[in-house]
C-alpha cells in the first residue's frame, strides 16, 4: 500500500481518492477550492453521487483520507484535473500544467505520476516533459524510458456519473505508460482497487482509446437526435420507432434528447477533431448535430407559445442527464437561458438536485427556480428536459390537460 496524492477532488478525483483510502492506501487529496477542502474536511461532499457521501465521510473520519489546498510528498500522484477546450475547440491543458507545477517540487526518485484526466493524444508525454523541465535533477521516461527515476502513465477515467462507485471498481481500465515499466507500475496501483481487467498499452493508445469511447457514443446519440427530427416530420413516435428497430439483433440505437451535455461526451470528440481537422469529418458533424438539437427544441417551444402577453414555460430539469446535479455543458441550461431571452417569456425552472440557480440563469430576472407543482400550475408550456425519477409521475399527479407538453426525453410516452 502506498501514500497516494490525488490532485483535483471533483467528480473523478474525489471518488478515486475515497476508494483508494477504503482499499488501504494513505490518501491525501488536494484541491484549489477552499470551499471544496472545507466541505470535505467537515466530512461532507460538494457533489451529488449516490453512496459517495458515506464512503468519503468514513475515510475522512478514519484518517485514511486527508484533504488540503497544499501538495505534500507521496509515492504516487494522480492528476484528475479538468481538461476543457478553448474557444476554437482546441484542448486546454492549463490545469494539467498547473498540477505538474504544484507536484514538481515534491516529486522524488521512485515516484509514479498518473494522468487520469481525459487528454488529447500526446498529453502524457507532454506532462513528462513539463516535469522533466521543472526537475532536471530527475530522469523522466520521455527521455530515459526504462531508465527513468519517475514513472509517468495515463489511465483515463471511464466511470459513468451516477454509477461512479460501482464502475470505479468493476470497469476494466486501459493503462498506458510512457515506457513499459511505467505501464506496469501504474497497473500495480490500479490492481489494488479495480476488480475489472487492467489492460496494458502505450500512453498514446490509452489517450486515444478514451476519446474513441466518448466519440463513439456522441456519434450514436447524434444518429438518434437526427432520427427524432426525421420521425417527427413523418408524425412517427421516435421512441416507439427506436424500440422496434432495436429488436433487430444487430441494431442498438441510443435515445434522443434535448442535446448532449456533460464535461465528457460534449467535449472529448473535439480532441480527436483538433488532432486531424481535415479527416475527422463524421466526428465533427456529430458534434454539430448534437449541439444544434437545442435550436430544434427552442423552435418547438416558440411554436407552442400562446399569444398571452407573458407566456410561462416550465422547464423540468437543468442537469445534463437524469438523477445527477451536474449542470456542466447542460443543454437544459442552454435552452432555459435562450427561452428567457424570448420577448415576454418567463421561465419556471425545476431542478430537484440544486438549491439555487447558477449565475448564468439567475442573472435573468425572468427565470425562477421553483418546485414542480408551482411550475406546472403556472405554465402554458411544460417542457421536460431531464428524465429525473422525480418527474416520472408528473402527468398523473398534475392536471396537464390545458398545457402544451413537450417531452424531449420520452419519459411520459406511455402515459400520453
Ligand atoms: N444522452 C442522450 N441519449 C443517450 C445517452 C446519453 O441524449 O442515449 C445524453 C445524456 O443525456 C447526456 C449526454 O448524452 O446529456 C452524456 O451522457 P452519458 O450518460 O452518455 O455519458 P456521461 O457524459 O455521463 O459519461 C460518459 C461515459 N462514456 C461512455 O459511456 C462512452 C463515461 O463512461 C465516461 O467515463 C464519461 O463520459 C467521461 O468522464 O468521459
Amino acid at each position: 500500500m502506498s501514500n497516494v496524492s490525488v490532485l483535483g477532488l471533483g467528480y473523478i478525483g474525489l471518488p478515486t481518492a475515497a476508494i483508494l483510502a477504503v482499499r488501504g492506501h494513505q490518501v491525501h487529496g488536494v484541491d484549489v477550492s477552499e470551499h471544496v477542502v472545507q466541505t470535505l474536511s467537515d466530512g461532507a461532499i460538494h457533489i451529488v453521487e449516490p453512496g459517495l457521501d458515506i464512503v468519503v465521510s468514513g475515510a475522512i473520519k478514519s484518517g485514511a483520507l486527508t484533504v488540503s489546498l497544499d501538495v505534500a510528498p507521496a509515492d504516487v500522484f494522480i492528476l484528475a484535473v479538468p481538461t476543457p477546450f478553448l474557444e476554437d475547440h482546441k484542448p486546454d491543458l492549463s490545469f494539467v500544467r498547473s498540477a505538474a507545477e504544484s507536484i514538481a517540487p515534491h516529486i522524488a526518485k521512485g515516484n509514479l505520476v498518473i494522468l487520469e484526466s481525459t487528454s488529447p493524444v500526446g498529453a502524457t508525454k507532454q506532462l513528462s516533459q513539463w516535469l522533466g523541465d521543472l526537475r532536471p535533477d530527475l530522469k523522466f521516461p520521455h527521455e530515459f524510458a526504462e531508465h527513468c527515476d519517475v514513472n509517468v502513465a495515463h489511465c483515463p477515467e471511464r466511470v459513468l456519473p451516477g454509477k461512479v462507485l460501482e464502475e470505479l471498481v468493476e470497469n476494466d481500465r486501459v493503462v498506458g505508460g510512457i515506457s513499459e515499466s511505467c505501464t506496469q507500475a501504474a497497473i500495480s496501483l490500479y490492481k489494488t482497487f479495480v476488480d475489472g481487467k487492467c489492460l496494458a498499452t502505450t500512453a498514446a493508445t490509452a489517450e486515444m482509446a478514451k476519446l474513441t469511447e466518448n466519440a463513439f457514443r456522441d456519434v450514436n446519440i447524434a444518429f438518434a437526435n437526427e432520427l427524432s427530427i426525421l420521425a417527427e416530420e413523418q408524425s412517427v413516435d421516435v421512441w416507439e420507432l427506436i424500440e422496434l428497430a432495436n429488436h433487430h439483433p444487430r441494431v442498438n440505437v441510443l435515445q434522443p434528447g434535448p442535446g448532449v451535455g456533460g464535461h465528457c461526451i460534449a467535449v472529448d470528440p473535439w480532441f480527436l477533431v483538433s488532432g486531424s481537422p481535415e479527416n475527422a469529418r463524421l466526428i465533427r458533424q456529430a458534434r454539430h448535430v448534437n449541439d444544434q438539437k437545442p435550436d430544434y427544441v427552442i423552435a418547438k417551444v416558440e411554436a407552442a407559445l400562446s399569444s398571452a402577453p407573458r407566456p410561462v414555460v416550465a422547464c423540468l430539469g437543468l442537469s445534463f442527464k437524469a438523477n445527477i446535479d451536474d449542470l456542466r455543458e447542460s443543454p437544459a441550461v442552454d435552452i432555459c437561458m435562450r427561452l428567457a431571452k424570448l420577448s415576454g417569456v418567463s421561465v419556471k425552472a425545476v431542478e430537484p438536485h440544486i438549491e439555487q440557480l447558477p449565475a448564468t440563469l439567475s442573472d435573468h430576472g425572468n427565470i425562477e427556480l421553483c418546485d414542480v407543482a408551482q411550475a406546472v400550475a403556472e405554465a402554458d408550456v411544460v417542457l421536460l428536459l431531464v428524465d429525473h425519477n422525480q418527474f416520472a409521475d408528473v402527468p398523473t399527479s398534475f392536471d396537464l390537460s390545458a398545457k402544451h407538453i413537450i417531452d424531449t426525453r420520452g419519459l411520459w410516452r406511455q402515459r400520453r
